[in-house]
């Protein structure tokens, strides 16, 4: 439902998905504070598992060994820094947590060392968790001590997620340490959290553990958005929504399904979705790039394109997803034999940097200006080129087509001469690129570009 609008100037997030912290840093800096990001989401930084692999997979970061932040994106001292810099450059900071569990009890078998140098063995943490903190067989209604129906409700809080070890967040110390973690976090200068597999943490838990969380910085509370897919009854979207917003994965599901057939259908996106002031809106992230629920990254110019509509649009909080190339699932990003990622190369192939790619910059501008402004102006040729306005505040047209679409839209603006900001919007005087000419009846000749978009706003008039 659009009916409560969450968009707003400088809420777009960038998500750098396993990018270290130098680069992190370094992208507040130079590209996302002086472009309107307002916040930059970042992997979980806790320590975590270090498997005796040759390649370090991707996902040992959701396998925690314990809650210091020396992770193989950086050591504490530099995730401090990264969130000191991001912060002074306009940028606010939101940590994937993950708190339902620790490592898989098929890697603490190896009684291996973590990031950190923490040694650790099945549900034993030194100084942090033993298995008193851990849900047991007994706990859980399956044999294999797997999650294996998500909607049921005993097995989905009680089991263990993917053989991983699972936290008894009912308990009253598992919930102090848990919450003792985040505000440690907070106590950095982090404004937020995406908590991992919050379905699986039970309503009155994740209730419990958000209710201690310490106010941000900024003086406010934590930004919350939590991982609930698809669901029902206590394990829904819907139920997780009232303690915080949930991660778009339902709209995520819808753009694929639009920008491989016909984004005319998206004229209705988000009104059976969870309310937009709930929704964090993305087309992927990591797990979706993976397992094609959505559209994924090799997909490089629709995920772009839509990645745009997503900021164009007045739906959730929008978030664009900028990481590593992968050929296989357990592909990591570039990292030292050690498991350390290497800093990010955005001129190579092994990254894919969408966040600063000019036409999303241009979009991310464009947000910024038209601010809650409610879509208005709606067109669509019932065949991939669709247009809207937001109020009268700026215009846009995204074309799904692979050849160019020339046409007169009505805009919604104002009579003048417009810069369009994916080619470069108004610098010094002029338009950097193309020229919109919105006429007294408030209509324009557009030539919209294969898989691409125009728009313009108050701030681009010439
Ligand atoms: C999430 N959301 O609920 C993350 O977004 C998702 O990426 C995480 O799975 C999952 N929950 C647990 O935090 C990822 C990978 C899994 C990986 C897991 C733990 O998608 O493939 O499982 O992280 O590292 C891996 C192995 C499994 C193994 C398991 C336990 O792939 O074969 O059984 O670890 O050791
Ligand atoms: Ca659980």
């Amino acid at each position: 439902t659009k009916s409560a609008s969450a968009a707003k100037s400088g809420d777009a997030i960038a998500n750098l998905f396993q990018w270290n912290w130098a680069s992190v840093a370094q992208e507040c800096t130079t590209v996302l504070g002086p472009n309107g990001y307002g916040g930059v989401q970042v992997a979980p930084p806790q320590d975590s598992i270090k498997v005796n692999w040759d390649n370090h997979p991707w996902w040992e970061v959701y396998q925690p060994a314990g809650y210091d932040l020396n992770s193989r994106m950086g050591s504490e001292a530099q995730f401090r820094s990264m969130v000191q810099t991001c912060r002074d450059a306009g940028v606010k900071v939101y940590v994937d947590a993950v708190i339902n569990h620790m490592s898989g009890s098929d890697f603490t078998a190896e009684g291996a060392t973590s990031y950190s140098g923490n040694k650790y063995s099945s549900m034993t943490y030194p100084g942090l968790y033993t298995k008193d903190d851990f849900h047991q067989a007994a706990d859980c209604p399956t044999a294999s001590g797997n999650v294996e129906d998500y909607d049921n409700v005993k097995q989905a809080h009680f089991c263990q997620l993917g053989k991983l070890e699972d936290l008894k967040t009912e308990s009253t110390y598992v919930r102090g340490a848990i919450t003792k973690y985040l505000n440690k976090l907070t106590s950095y200068g982090v404004s937020g959290f995406r908590v991992d597999a919050a379905k699986h943490i039970p309503l009155a838990d994740m209730k419990a553990i958000i209710d201690g969380l310490d106010k941000t910085a900024d003086g406010t509370a934590p930004y919350v958005a939590l991982e609930v897919f698809g669901g029902k009854g206590e394990l829904s979207q819907a139920a997780y929504s009232e303690l915080g917003s949930v991660l778009g994965l339902d709209a995520s599901v819808d753009l694929k399904k639009a920008f491989n057939g016909n984004i005319s259908t998206l004229k209705s996106f988000g009104d059976n979705l969870v309310a937009s002031d709930r929704s964090l809106t993305f087309v992927m992230n990591h797990d979706t790039d993976r397992n094609e629920d959505s559209l994924q990254l090799k997909n490089t110019a629709k995920h772009r394109l839509a990645t745009q509509f997503v900021l164009a649009g007045d739906y959730g909080r929008a978030q664009v997803y900028s990481s590593f190339s992968w050929k296989s699932y357990d592909d990591a990003p570039p990292s030292g034999s050690n498991g350390m990622i290497t800093d990010t190369d955005c001129a190579t192939a092994a990254w894919d940097c969408l966040d600063r790619d000019p036409g999303v910059l241009g979009m991310v501008a464009f947000r910024n200006s038209v601010g809650d402004a409610a879509v208005k102006n709606w067109s669509d040729d019932g065949a991939n080129l669709i247009s809207f306005s937001r109020g009268a505040k700026g215009w846009t047209a995204l074309n799904n087509n692979s050849s160019a679409k020339s046409q007169s839209f009505s805009t919604g603006l104002a009579e003048g001469s417009y810069c369009d900001l994916i080619t470069g919007g108004l610098k010094d005087g002029a338009c950097a690129g193309t020229t919109v000419k919105v006429g007294a009846d408030g209509r324009a000749s557009v030539n919209a570009p294969a898989q691409g978009a125009v728009a313009i706003t108050q701030d681009s008039l010439l």
